[in-house]
């Protein structure tokens, strides 16, 4: 996936346009808005954020349109792409719709949840058929109004903090920025916005990684880049830990500027230094230690820039305190980490350490990422529904000293054993949801056999966290942190980690303004692992 390659002799019969060329050099020449995309015959594969701008994109472009995607029915996204001539097929996806074989694509792009083993996917290697993700279409375009200087970001965790921070640290120092790419904006929409930006902060996930090629007319050069850490997250998706890596590995290819890293994580030291890039480009390591030249770090609570101006050897720029951005809800190591990885791309770019040492005072955090929602009796309910991996998890529960644990859902071939026997201690009880229950609850019952633990069997949405919230309300003592930090996705009964967070902040406020829970819980027996 993310290379063209040689079209199938029968699949593209009628040629490129219709004029018989090589199908191959008219790929690699649609290298800008302004190169000739009429007529191209694209299927657009999904049709959920990225199916939309691409297929919205390509019809403006002039090419040939087909969108093949599941259950499209009352979307209004399908409606709107009729009228701008854009052919919709509903279809499940399990094998190959004649409508997609009849249409005969010289290209595909393929939306980042597809994974590579997708029936359509097998298929259009056998055929030959190039394909593309909406990052290679959007960086091959993206000289439509003037061409923005892309800042990339990927990592297990924190990305989307850390593009935002980004995102408001060059804002605050007057550049034109948007935050786009896996963040929830596809980054067509800003390529096509008519104001025009001088810079995007793209978040890209493993699996638009994937999808990208790293040489060619399709390969991104970014300004800066960063892998803010490293862990097992994806697995089922990428069928092993070694592909998820090398995946991620794709962001530092061709930087000009700045190679962002985490000294923390040597994963991420590794691809830096396997990484292909433009000559006169840094690496950069960020972190919470003391930084050397080339770095950013703290000294005695002072984050520093080391890296960033010409006496680097000898001396280093101060940027603001620890306790500082504690005072601004930014004090949890995580988030200083993303704090110091932020202003490293930032100063990539220019911004000056007083203009970051000012806008950090005025960043807010996301919704749903250590989210305080209420205190009651000395006991604090916290959403970190967006913990959707252990690497999240774990450093949301490590900044607790006692915790009812509310975990669980879909795990994603994770395996969240590691988690279980490194926070055990700071446990008053867990709470287990969602459908991958057995794994967890196994879990505790080797590393916690006493630990008192119930299980949500619920499979109705409405009832999964007012039972949670009960059950925790029970046990929870005076200063302890009911948490519900899932080191799991949320899909298997909710629409995504936001939904999950709103009805956990829902259930906890509804809780203590008195209402009876529904009694859909269960304390799970010994033999699903279940402790007093
Ligand atoms: N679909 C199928 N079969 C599949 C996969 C998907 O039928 O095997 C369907 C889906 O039901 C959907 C459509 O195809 O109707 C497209 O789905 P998609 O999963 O590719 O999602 P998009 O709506 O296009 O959103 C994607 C990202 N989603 C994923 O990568 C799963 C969004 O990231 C991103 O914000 C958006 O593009 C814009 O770039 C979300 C995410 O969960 C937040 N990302 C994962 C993460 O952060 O861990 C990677």
């Amino acid at each position: 996936m993310g290379e063209t390659t040689h079209p199938d002799p029968d699949s593209t019969a009628r040629g490129p346009g219709g004029d018989g060329n090589d199908p191959i050099a008219r790929l690699n020449s649609l290298n800008s808005w302004h190169s000739d995309w009429s007529g191209l015959r694209v299927a657009v594969v999904g049709l959920g954020v990225t199916g939309f701008s691409v297929a919205d994109t390509l019809a403006e472009l002039g090419a040939e349109v087909l969108v093949v995607a599941p259950a499209t029915g009352t979307d209004d996204r399908a409606m709107i792409l009729e009228v701008v001539g854009v052919s919709v097929v509903s279809d499940p996806l399990d094998s190959i719709p004649a409508a997609l074989i009849g249409f005969a694509p010289e290209l595909i792009i393929v939306s980042p949840g597809f994974r590579p083993e997708h029936p359509v996917l097998v298929w259009a290697g056998e055929k030959q058929i190039a394909v593309w993700g909406d990052i290679e279409l959007a960086w091959r375009v993206r000289d439509k109004v003037n061409p923005a200087e892309w800042i990339v970001v990927t990592g297990t965790n924190g990305k989307t903090t850390t593009v935002r921070l980004a995102a408001h640290l060059l804002a605050a120092h007057g550049v034109r920025v948007a935050p786009c790419g896996n963040i929830g904006v596809p980054v067509l929409d800003a390529v096509r916005d008519p104001v025009g930006f001088d810079v995007f902060v793209v978040e890209l996930s493993s699996f638009q990684l994937h999808a990208m090629p790293r040489h060619g007319p399709g390969a991104i050069h970014p300004w800066s880049s960063a892998v803010l850490n490293i862990a097992d997250d994806h697995l089922d998706w990428h069928g092993s830990r070694a592909a998820y890596r090398a995946a991620k590995a794709t962001v530092y290819e061709n930087t000009k500027v700045a190679c962002v890293y985490n000294r923390a994580d040597v994963a991420t030291v590794r691809l830096v230094e396997e990484a292909d890039v433009e000559e006169g480009a840094r690496a950069i390591g960020f972190g919470l230690d003391v930084p050397g030249p080339s770095d950013v770090g703290i000294v005695d609570g002072i984050l520093c820039d080391r890296a960033f101006l010409e006496e680097r050897r000898t001396s280093a720029l101060e940027v603001t305190t620890v306790e500082e951005l504690a005072a601004h809800g930014l004090g949890a190591p995580h988030t200083v980490a993303n704090v110091l990885a932020a202003t490293a791309l930032a100063r990539s770019y220019g911004v000056p350490v007083a203009v970051i040492r000012d806008a950090v005072t005025t960043f807010r955090l996301d919704e749903h990422r250590i989210q305080p929602v209420a205190q009651d009796g000395g006991i604090r309910w916290v959403d970190d529904s967006k913990a959707t991996n252990p690497h999240a998890a774990h450093a949301s529960l490590r900044a607790c000293e006692s915790v009812v644990w509310i975990v669980g859902g879909l795990l994603k071939g994770v395996d969240v054993d590691d988690l279980v026997r490194e926070h055990v201690q700071r446990l008053r009880a867990a709470i287990v949801i969602g459908v991958d229950r057995v794994a967890i609850v196994e879990a505790f019952r080797r590393h916690a056999p006493g630990l008192p633990l119930f299980e949500v069997s619920t499979r109705d949405t409405e009832n999964v966290m007012s039972a949670a919230v009960a059950l925790a309300a029970q046990v929870a003592q005076p200063g302890d942190t009911v948490l519900l930090a899932p080191a799991a996705a949320s899909m298997d009964q909710f629409i995504d980690y936001g939904d999950r967070g709103r009805r956990f902040q829902a259930a906890v406020l509804r809780h203590l303004g008195g209402e009876a829970n529904d009694g859909s819980h269960a304390p799970a027996s010994p033999d699903s692992g279940g402790g007093s």
